[in-house]
């Protein structure tokens, strides 16, 4: 089996964080042997130095690659336009915090594998006890309903689609991020309803997780992320997915 691995990374005004991250992404990767691995940064139109912090970190370093979004469009477009960039065979996104520890890839690839799955998805809502750090209450009661809204308006059998880390297997990210719409945080219900439709098999795994200082989650883009459930019925009765 082929061992190329791309993960990407959506930043947004991630100056503080991502120059660590990052390199926590190379050491963890170096020592795991894949044959070939990039990283793909993409910033999302950040008015702080996302950018400079990224290709400082990328030069002389030809595994890291810095992409660029027009301006700020939101964490759906930034992922698709890394997943449609990648070259490995396998894809992982995960957040520039790193609230999901690098080293849970492990998890992820072995479910993959166990479950003979097409897409890998970290869950914070099966297992609990893997959670350190808790997000502020109001945003965990937030997250709890949108999975519920989810459910009844998108009916997808998932108990956490908003983690920030998922794995996908090339070919299928390609099929699936190719028919995303939807450019803010409800992307993930829209593209794990696609590869439904597609006849993909998703395995939902717990892992390790800690809530980190500094979201940028506001108001709007979370009250965005609930119109764009309804924009995924809407899509898919117009049968924009098939
Ligand atoms: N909030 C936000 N995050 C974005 C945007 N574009 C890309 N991202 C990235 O999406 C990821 C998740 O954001 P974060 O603030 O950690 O979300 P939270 O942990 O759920 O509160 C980070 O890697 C962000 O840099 C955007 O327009 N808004
Ligand atoms: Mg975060």
């Amino acid at each position: 089996m082929n061992r190329s691995l791309s993960i990407i990374v959506p930043a947004y005004n991630e100056e503080a964080r991502l120059p660590d991250s990052l390199r926590r992404i190379e050491e963890y990767v170096e020592q795991t042997g894949w044959d070939f691995h990039e990283i793909l940064v993409v910033d999302d139109g950040s008015t702080d130095g996302t950018f400079g912090a990224a290709t400082g970190f990328a030069a002389g370093n030809p595994n890291i690659r810095v992409l660029r979004n027009p301006g700020n469009r939101g964490k759906g477009y930034s992922v698709r336009h890394g997943m449609l960039e990648a070259k490995g065979d396998w894809c992982l996104f995960t957040d520039a915090d790193l609230s999901a520890p690098i080293d849970e890839l492990d998890t992820l690839w072995k479910a993959l594998c166990r479950e003979e799955a097409d897409i890998a998805i970290g869950s914070r809502a099966l297992d609990r006890s893997l959670i350190g750090v808790h997000q502020p209450g109001i945003r965990e009661s937030a997250g709890k309903f949108f999975n519920l809204v989810m459910r009844l308006t998108v009916g997808l059998q998932i108990a956490d689609t908003q983690c920030g880390f998922k794995l996908f297997r090339q070919d299928v990210a390609r099929e699936v991020f190719s028919r995303q719409t939807l450019d803010g945080f409800g992307f993930d219900v829209e593209v794990l309803f696609v590869a439904k439709k597609l006849g993909y098999r998703t395995a939902e795994v717990p892992v390790r997780w800690n809530h980190a200082e500094g979201s940028k989650v506001g108001m709007f883009t979370g009250l965005q992320a609930f119109s764009e459930l309804a924009m995924v019925r809407w899509n898919n009765l117009r049968g924009l997915y098939r």
